[in-house]
């Protein structure tokens, strides 16, 4: 289908979909498709921008293109995300608004590099001077620590996030950037000792490897050679276009000046190292006259430079690797681990001091760029994991696209349902339009007494035996009662049970897609138990990041509650995000990913169409175009523009309504541009807005200029 040239100014395509003639499906495509094939990578709807992910690097971020945009109006240029970030800021800076960046779309299709873009070009244009100079850069090179240690190669994606980051940056009245906060979500740890088959650990592994002088090496006892460690995948340890050695410096550098002190990067390697080491301690089985098999850590050298590296005693975590102790009615007793459970506890130990030194790197960094309490403006920018479908999909998966399914029912409240409760609260003409609400699949996932998160708490917590597929039998049972009764209501249950499925799984309808979970892990992950003499051996080191990271190690701080599960954490922090995301107005990137071959130039219809659907992205443009760009309430509109009619000007004296209608007639605005509502007026084109606002500076302007020459003259 061919697609009618812009009605925008030289335009490849439509820039702004609203605009789009026909509106369907396949034009809509077509548009992005001809967009993408020169170059222009960038889309609106409205104030959405749509992102395609170029794979490769396009000569449209330059310090020219800056100034291009820098206060520019949204729709005066081409699309970019540079004026969503423009208007974010001014708007920030101006009104006094906060301002939030929500970054959606699957794994792969470019929210990472997006935000970074957005942090990018506020830096670039907000104030300048020494100590401006330093929080930004403090705050840009936070991006490269947090993913060496947080990100990694997956099949998706060769820099892909593996946790949750949402950063608020804290603006004083003039716009200058004084700091901001940090917070992560729920990192992939299993990982660490585990990866899927033609993916990596995490990158800081790698470079470390790679890039760290021999000197460095030998302090911390490792090898270069990959393949001397298990928790290395080899099958695809050197990714093509990832140069480890130099990114090693990279984040060295970066950290040097987020402000790191030297003793505290060393401590940080000396903990990677030793996720290494322990990845390398290895058990065997020793009989014992009752018959059962006692574990005993085989070969005693990678255990011994542990040990070393971090100031633990040999004997005491060799002792935790073959004993545990448990309390029964007051009385602490020995029992012995076999082999397997030996492994559990080693792996459990490895992803507990990689997870928690990666959480104290965010705080370490926060503590760097904190201000102190919080009076100034802020914007928050999320970059979170994308949505993720793999073949094998466990519990992190599952938190993962829970997560998403959070944000997408944020963009359908904000988007869709709001600004059409709007018009009915408002009395604006309006014909629905249908859209799909993920709000059940939220649902079904965190409702606190049948959702799947709480009944896997009331599995951890039951007493007696508990496995994954006992969870699953209760998701089975409670969850297809809830599908009955669901469907009697709407028909519209997301949790498919059908024959086909293959054993110990369960399937969801996520608003993305179909996603098969298999149960095994759950219960594991979601308990993230550590055995407590792991811990209390790890307090007992003398390296003391190490010590501060076990602090439940401490004897004298024993706490016989359990710690809350994996899940309900993950559950109240993103609570915790939602409510403050939606206090902040939104900008929205949604990204969107070409191809799944990782390559340039190859735009796939069937690929992007799903995203299309699923992100409700037609909807968006239905609603936007249906609808007004533009509203303000009767008095704010009469306050800014009354200077452009002289029967408004200086003072109008009546209903703000009526003076408004005056104005609007005044500034000749036709009538199909705007409509009344009950307390606000709606405008239906951007563009009558800029014409105003020009108006507006050039009475400004020339107020200016009189009152120089009434100065002058007086002198
Ligand atoms: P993601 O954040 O959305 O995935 P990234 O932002 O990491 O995706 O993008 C993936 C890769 O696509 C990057 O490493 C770049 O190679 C390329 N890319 C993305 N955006 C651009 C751009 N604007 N210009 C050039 N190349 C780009 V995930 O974190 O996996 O959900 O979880
Ligand atoms: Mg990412």
């Amino acid at each position: 289908m061919e697609v009618k040239t812009s009605l925008l100014d030289n335009m490849i395509g439509v820039g702004d979909m609203v605009l789009l003639e026909p509106l369907n499906e396949d034009s809509f495509i077509e548009n992005l498709r001809s967009r993408f094939d020169h170059n222009e990578i960038y889309t609106y709807i409205g104030s959405v921008v749509i992102s395609m992910n170029p794979y490769r690097s396009l000569p449209i971020y330059t310090p020219q293109k800056v100034e291009e945009y820098r206060n520019r109006n949204f729709y005066e240029l081409s699309p970019h995300i540079y004026a969503l970030a423009d208007e974010a800021y001014r708007s920030l800076r101006d009104q006094d608004k906060d301002q939030c960046i929500l970054i959606t779309g699957e794994s792969g299709a470019g929210k990472t590099e997006a935000s970074k873009l957005v942090m990018s070009y506020v830096a670039a244009v907000c104030g300048k001077g020494q100590e401006v100079n330093k929080v930004k850069e403090q705050l840009l090179q936070s991006n490269p620590v947090l993913e060496a240690f947080g990100n990694a190669k997956t099949m998706r994606n060769d820099n892909s996030s593996r946790f949750g980051k949402y950063m608020d940056i804290e603006f004083d009245f003039k716009g200058d950037p004084l700091g901001g906060v940090i917070s992560n979500y729920l990192l992939e740890k299993s990982r660490v000792c585990k990866q899927p088959r033609g993916e990596r650990n995490f990158h800081i592994f790698y470079q470390l490897l790679s890039g760290a002088s021999d000197d460095t090496l030998l302090k911390l006892k490792l090898d270069r050679d990959f393949s001397k460690y298990n928790y290395l995948s080899l099958d695809s340890a050197n990714v093509n276009g990832l140069d480890d050695a130099a990114s090693f410096r990279t984040v060295r550098n970066a950290m040097q000046i987020v402000g790191f002190m030297e003793d505290e990067v060393q401590s940080v390697l000396e903990l990677v190292a030793a996720v290494l080491k322990l990845g390398n301690i290895e058990f065997k089985p020793e009989s014992r006259v009752n018959g059962f098999d006692e574990s005993r850590v085989k070969d005693k050298n990678d255990l011994k430079e542990m040990c070393e590296l971090l100031g633990i005693e040999q004997s005491v975590l060799e002792r935790a690797f073959s004993y545990r102790t448990v309390e029964a009615k007051m009385e602490k007793m020995s029992t012995t681990l076999n082999v397997a459970q030996a492994y559990y506890a080693r792996d459990a130990l490895a992803k507990n001091l990689y997870s928690r030194l990666f959480s104290w790197l965010v705080t370490r960094i926060n503590e760097s760029i904190k201000v102190g309490p919080l009076f100034g403006l802020v914007m928050g920018v999320l970059d979170i994991y994308g949505f993720e479908i793999f073949e094998d999909n466990s519990f992190e998966q599952f938190i993962i696209n829970y997560c998403n399914e959070k944000l997408q029912q944020i963009f359908i409240e904000l988007t869709l349902r709001e600004e059409q409760e709007e018009y009915i609260r408002e009395d604006i003409e309006w014909t629905n339009i249908v859209y799909f609400n993920n709000a059940v699949i939220c649902d079904l996932i965190e409702n606190n007494q049948n959702g799947i998160l709480a009944m896997l708490d009331e599995e951890c917590l039951r007493p007696g035996t508990v496995t994954d597929d006992t969870f699953l039998d209760k998701l089975n049972t409670i969850c297809a009662e809830h599908q009955h009764f669901e469907s009697r209501l709407s028909k519209n249950s997301k949790f498919l049970t059908d024959h086909s499925l293959p054993h110990s799984c369960f399937r969801i309808q996520h608003y993305a897609g179909k996603v098969l979970y298999r149960v095994e892990g759950f219960v594991d992950k979601n308990n993230d138990l550590l055995y407590r003499d792991l811990s209390q051996a790890m307090y007992k080191a003398t390296h003391s990041l190490m010590r501060q990271l076990f602090p439940e190690g401490n004897p004298a701080k024993v706490n016989l509650k359990r710690p809350p599960t994996a899940g309900f954490q993950f559950k109240a922090s993103v609570g915790v995000l939602m409510k403050n995301l939606q206090t902040k107005n939104p900008n929205y990137i949604r990204c969107i990913k070409p191809n799944d071959k990782k390559v340039a130039h190859i735009f796939t219809d069937s690929l992007v169409c799903h995203q299309v659907r699923y992100l409700g992205l037609m909807e968006n443009v239905r609603v936007r175009r249906a609808g007004y760009a533009f509203r303000q309430p009767y008095e704010s509109c009469l306050k800014r523009y009354k200077m452009l009619c002289k029967t408004t000007w200086p003072q109008w004296r009546g209903p703000a309504r009526d003076g408004v209608a005056v104005l609007l007639t005044d500034c000749s605005v036709p009538t199909e541009e705007f409509a009344y509502g009950r307390s606000k007026i709606f405008i239906r084109n951007p563009r009558t807005l800029f014409t105003l606002e020009e108006r507006r500076r050039a009475c400004l302007e020339d107020l200016a200029t009189l009152i120089q020459k009434i100065y002058r003259g007086w002198k």
